[in-house]
């Protein structure tokens, strides 16, 4: 299996600098998922307060058959932000791909959960594509001529402002092709304590999840900062129905990076990840919005959770 590269590394450096040099204090939060932050995303994903992931996989779990029964077998599945791929056997499973496409921008996080799959489906052909799919994507040649069902589970999209969920959504459309689908999971609005919770769990994994993009920024680029001054906060902006995420400094510090100088207060903020949560409506509006037509949605008994298929 080889795995397909296109060059993601700039762009962090790139958004890195014009956070610290620019007016604003915020870094897109793709930049989490080195390997150590993807890691640590996966202790996440089994945290007693993260209920996202399990109610996501109890879903596929139970209504993959109904998805295969509604698209049939034999399509390219093309998975956006594929991770370690843990919920993708239901899937695969019920709907009997004739070739596999994960991306992910974490290339050696990719190539490991790949080789395991491969093990779980030694006939299948899969076609790794290391690239951070928020930029324009071509598909291996593969898969050029087979149907498409594209694969956007764990919320992702909740990561992005409404604007640019339709300009995704919008070019998945284009790159998956004529008689696509998407399946993708939304994570639902609830009561706000435990959304707060499920972003600042009692361990703390959390926290080391979004202090290691300052650890990632001093080992990658050319900076001394000060991580064991700054803390990870969460908070609830019901405005925008989202969490927000922030890295704030606990004293006045002053760094470097890539050659500038910073100087933060205590109490100034990093903003580093936004999580939106949507109604049933709310989501199907917006892959609407972005030329798509929902077919059939699966929630669980408490709402926490919806997977929508959608027709291209
Ligand atoms: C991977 C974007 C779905 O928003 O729930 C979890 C990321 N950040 N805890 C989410 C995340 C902190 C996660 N997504």
């Amino acid at each position: 299996m080889d795995m397909i590269k296109t060059a993601v590394d700039s762009g962090f450096r790139n958004d890195v600098i014009s956070c610290f040099a620019g007016e604003r204090f915020a870094i897109p939060a793709r930049w989490l998922y080195d390997r150590r932050g993807s890691e640590l995303f996966e202790q996440i994903t089994e945290l007693p307060e993260y209920y996202p992931t399990r109610t996501e996989t109890a879903l596929l779990a139970n209504f993959s058959g109904d998805v295969g029964a509604h698209i049939g077998h034999g399509r390219a599945v093309v998975e956006f932000g594929s991770g370690s791929s843990t919920k993708t056997p239901h899937l695969l499973r019920a709907v009997a791909p004739s070739a596999y496409v994960p991306i992910d921008i974490s290339g050696e996080f990719l190539s490991a959960s790949s080789d395991d799959l491969q093990e779980r489906f030694p006939e299948l052909p899969i076609h790794p594509l290391e690239a951070d799919f928020m930029h324009p994507l071509q598909l291996p040649d593969d898969v050029a001529g087979l149907p498409k069902l594209g694969f956007f589970p764990g919320s992702t999209i909740g990561n992005m402002v409404a604007r640019t969920s339709v300009d995704l959504l919008r070019s998945m459309r284009e790159t998956l092709g004529q008689s696509a689908y998407l399946l993708i999971g939304f994570d639902r609005i609830k009561d706000e304590d435990m959304l707060v919770a499920a972003y600042d769990d009692s361990a703390g994994v959390t926290a080391e999840f979004s202090l290691n993009l300052l650890h990632r920024i001093n080992r990658e680029l050319n900076a001394d900062i000060p991580v064991g001054d700054f803390a990870h906060v969460a908070v609830w902006n019901d405005l925008y129905a989202r969490i927000e995420i922030f890295l704030e400094a606990r004293s006045d510090v002053s760094f470097a990076v890539e050659g500038h100088d910073v100087r933060m207060q205590a109490g100034e903020r990093i903003h580093i990840e936004n999580s939106h949560k949507y109604g049933l409506r709310d989501a199907r509006l917006m892959l609407r919005a972005a030329g798509w037509s929902p077919v059939r949605d699966w929630s669980d008994e408490n709402d926490y959770f919806s997977l929508i298929l959608a027709e291209a």
